[in-house]
């Protein structure tokens, strides 16, 4: 902790309720697969979300918000250690367990006094450490009447949507669980928005009226980037007719996968019938559509997107009850909120759904913070953040030593106004699970301000350079193109630099 912030945490001009207790609280809310397109406070174009949009309105929105690895275990796992990948050991869901006895940001904050709390998705395979209060989703975790694990390994299913469920233990967490006498963090993991983006039952109905607008780049064909050719993500190939676009043959002898009666099948009887009459008569029109080529394609963009965005607006609500909660108990003023997601997603942007690619849609992930009394930021924060940011920043709130250890940077000097001018000026990111689900190929790259480069390896070795600036959709691939020299040369430099300092074992060789 710097001389600044501790006099800021200890100063007089801090509200009655932080100065008793002497530090901030954190609430911390993370969803999985939202993405900044589904956001109204970054981009209105797609839906409203006025619950999130409060947030950035009462506080602050970054708008160069990045993830070092995209997908959810490895986010979590930066998220909670503040290191890239390499160094928490947790690179890819297919095969990770996270190693729970290594440091992480709530051991610390509990050495800090905190009190510390998760509820809702884990997916890190190891129980949870460093919680004084855990119960969490299995795996994904189920949208309907969903199952949670117990501190004591017993599973409850509780009745409900998955979202509200996960916002009433939170609430109930804050007021009869928690120890008054301590600052807390608690930890708000939603399983919204994540796939087969199931409803709440009482939306069902929303936006079924409306269109939303093809983006540019759905048709891409994916000329001169061979790895982004060869994934298996498309809305129009890989997108599931049954399981994510929930068309099935209504009165057909086997209509249902077993997978989509695994999550479908969880309703009680009444919410399954109203569920499967929606369905049903969208199907039976469908079928006697009998849609094909780019009319097909565009039909499951739009169930894709519909139900998507009726994930969203439970969410939406469930975050403005939380807020609502922190207002009416008097802990608005010495908590910090932060909500963000686990990385962003393609709402059919390069024809995709999914995300694990370094492009622009999945590398970003929302950030909007309320700030507690005694942060001044308000508006806009433009300077280059990533996940491993957090566990710094909050260590830094909580008064707690930053281990050296740690790789990202404390957000604090950002949160109270600065504009650090040794602020990082790129951003380093690698992927890693392949071959797997969607075969997005390994990779790694920089990222800086206007350009970014990708070296894609392991059973392929293809570069790609982007001038964001002038290809903001990432289409044309300038690696090697006459008059990049120059900038390919520096933004390789920029790499070897950045893989030196986390110290990734797989990095470019001296020379390259
Ligand atoms: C599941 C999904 C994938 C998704 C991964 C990882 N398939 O395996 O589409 O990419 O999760 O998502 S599904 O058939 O099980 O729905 S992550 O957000 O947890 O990383
Ligand atoms: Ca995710």
């Amino acid at each position: 902790m710097n001389k600044t912030t501790a006099l800021l945490l200890m100063g007089s001009a801090l509200p009655a309720a932080v100065a008793a207790q002497g530090r901030y609280n954190v609430v911390y809310i993370m969803t999985d697969d939202h993405t900044m397109q589904m956001m109204s406070c970054y981009d209105s174009t797609l839906v409203e979300t006025p619950n999130l949009d409060r947030i950035a309105r009462d506080g602050v929105k970054f708008v160069n918000s990045y993830v070092a690895n995209s997908l959810s275990g490895p986010s979590r796992a930066c998220m909670l250690t503040g290191k890239h990948s390499h160094k928490n050991g947790f690179t890819n869901n297919e095969h990770g367990v996270f190693d729970g006895s290594q440091q992480t940001m709530p051991k610390l904050m509990q050495k800090a006094g905190y009190q510390t709390a998760i509820i809702g998705k884990w997916h890190l395979v190891s129980d949870p450490t460093g919680f004084d209060y855990w119960n969490i989703l299995p795996a994904q975790g189920d949208y309907y009447n969903p199952t949670f694990i117990n501190m004591d390994k017993t599973q409850t299913r509780e009745k409900g949507y998955v979202t509200n469920i996960v916002t009433d233990k939170s609430i109930d967490w804050m007021e009869h669980k928690r120890d008054r006498s301590k600052p807390f963090i608690l930890f708000v993991h939603h399983k919204a928005c994540h796939r087969a983006w199931l409803p709440e039952i009482k939306y069902l109905h929303e936006y079924e009226d409306k269109t939303f607008p093809v983006p540019e780049t759905f048709y891409d064909h994916y000329e001169g980037r061979p790895a982004a050719a060869a994934q298996e993500m498309s809305i129009d190939e890989d997108m599931d007719m049954v399981y994510d676009v929930k068309m099935y043959r209504p009165g057909a002898k086997t209509p249902l996968t077993p997978t989509y009666l695994s999550m479908v099948g969880r309703l009680d009887t009444e919410d399954r019938a109203v569920y499967d009459h929606f369905y049903d008569s969208l199907s039976t029109d469908f079928y006697a559509r009998n849609l094909t080529g780019n009319a097909l394609a565009e039909f499951k963009y739009q169930r894709y997107m519909r139900d998507y965005a009726k994930v969203l607006k439970s969410l939406d609500d469930n975050v403005g009850r939380l807020l609502d909660y922190l207002d009416a108990s008097g802990l608005s003023d010495s908590t910090l909120v932060v909500y963000t997601s686990d990385q962003g997603f393609y709402m059919g942007e390069h024809g995709w759904f999914d995300k694990r690619f370094m492009y622009e849609e999945s590398l970003t992930t929302p950030l909007v913070m309320r700030l507690p009394k005694g942060l001044d930021a308000r508006g806009e924060i433009s300077e280059m953040v990533q996940n491993i940011d957090y566990a710094p920043t909050f260590l830094e709130l909580a008064g707690a030593p930053i281990p050296d250890d740690i790789q990202g940077e404390s957000l604090v000097p950002l949160l109270r106004g600065e504009h650090p001018r040794k602020w990082r000026k790129s951003i380093y990111y690698h992927f890693y699970e392949y071959p797997a689900e969607h075969m997005v190929k390994r990779h790694y790259g920089v990222r800086d301000e206007r350009y970014k480069l990708i070296h894609f390896y392991n059973d392929i070795d293809v570069w790609e350079l982007y001038d964001l600036q002038n290809d903001p959709h990432e289409l044309h691939n300038l690696y090697g193109q006459p008059g990049t020299e120059k900038v390919t040369k520096r933004l390789r430099k920029e790499l070897r630099k950045l893989q030196e300092q986390y110290d990734d074992p797989i990095r470019l060789q001296p020379g390259m």
